[in-house]
């Protein structure tokens, strides 16, 4: 072998050895996370958006979910997303009041007319601003992508709620956000922060008398067994939100992240279609279920929570106003 050989073949070689892990390496799992078991529609949701990314980059991303809190409560998974541990986690917005405040206008009781109402807000200008807010902020360590429906959330137990003296003594659990707490209390009742991780055994155990969230929640993580009563309050209206850990973004090419915003957006839609037809079904299984359900005194609620609104919104005025004017 002359020289020249030598030298094309080492080269051939070369190339051959990085090829092939340089294409190996560039396939890429991304870990995703949710409170929520299979079958729930954010859930889903998430999964169908990794079907897509898998699809168009030809299988060099792929998403592995981790439903039912298999990597721990929104507060745990909101910290993992942040050092890159993990890259989508869908949480509520509640648990996202801590990290940015100004999501807390979506936290604050009866702040949305009804879901209709919160749809045109997060679909509109108002969401992506909000979302652009927490992608332009690096100390969020985290990159918004898109927004979900969570319905309405009410009040379950053991009693029926119509108007706030019936809440009286009772310790209800409420997300992690001091917004929440003061809600409940305003509403008559006693408010207790609780991770979601904790609540099942909590109602169980009679630690708290009761929770408040929306049906499909109550069925999927089978509370009802536990709390037979559920009362339409409708005090909360809070969409979900699912973020990406910004360390892996960063690392991104802005091919992918044009991708990964696109994918997001028609997420946000598709996971829609998935609440719609889970909360047509979820009110019926419940009933069959031995739950009843009973229909509160809404504007005694919202008058009860006037206060709460007038804390917290002077903040906020101007969104608020926004907010109020989306028809
Ligand atoms: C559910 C929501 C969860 C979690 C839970 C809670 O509606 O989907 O992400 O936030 O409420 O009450 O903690």
């Amino acid at each position: 072998m002359n020289k020249r050989h030598f030298a094309t073949l080492c080269a051939g070689l070369l190339a051959a050895a990085f090829a092939l892990p340089a294409a190996a390496q560039q396939k890429v799992v991304w870990k995703a996370s949710d409170v929520h078991p299979l079958g729930y529609p954010t859930v889903e949701a998430i999964m169908g958006m990794g079907k897509k990314l898998e699809a168009q980059t030809g299988g060099r991303i792929s998403v592995q979910m981790y439903p039912s809190m298999q990597l721990g409560g929104e507060k745990e998974m909101i910290e993992q997303a942040q050092v890159g541990a993990l890259q989508i986690a869908r949480i509520s917005v509640g648990a996202m009041g801590p990290v940015v405040d100004e999501l807390n206008v979506f936290n604050l009781p009866f702040i949305f007319r009804d879901e209709a109402h919160m749809r045109k807000v997060i679909d509109g200008p108002i969401g992506t601003e909000l979302l652009e807010k927490i992608n332009n902020n690096p100390a969020s360590r985290i990159i918004a992508l898109g927004w979900m429906d969570a319905g309405v959330r009410n009040v379950y137990g053991k009693k029926p709620v119509s108007v706030p003296a019936d809440l009286k003594g009772q310790k209800i659990r409420m997300m992690g956000n001091p917004i929440f707490v003061e809600t409940m209390n305003a509403m008559g009742g006693s408010g207790v922060a609780m991770g979601f991780n904790e609540l099942y055994s909590a109602l169980e155990t009679g630690v708290v008398d009761g929770a408040e969230n929306n049906p499909p929640t109550l069925l999927a993580q089978n509370h009802y067994l536990v709390s037979k009563v559920y009362s339409e309050t409708g005090h909360l209206i809070i969409p979900e939100i699912f973020i990406f850990s910004r360390r892996t973004w960063d690392a991104l090419s802005a091919d992918d992240q044009a991708l990964l915003k696109k994918l997001s957006r028609e997420t946000q839609f598709e996971e829609r279609k998935l609440w719609d037809a889970k909360t047509a079904t979820a009110e019926g299984e419940l009933k069959a279920k031995g739950v009843t359900f009973v229909k509160a005194d809404k504007a005694a609620f919202y008058k009860a929570t006037q206060s709460i609104r007038d804390k917290y919104g002077v903040k906020y005025a101007a969104l608020l106003k926004r907010i109020e004017e989306t028809k």
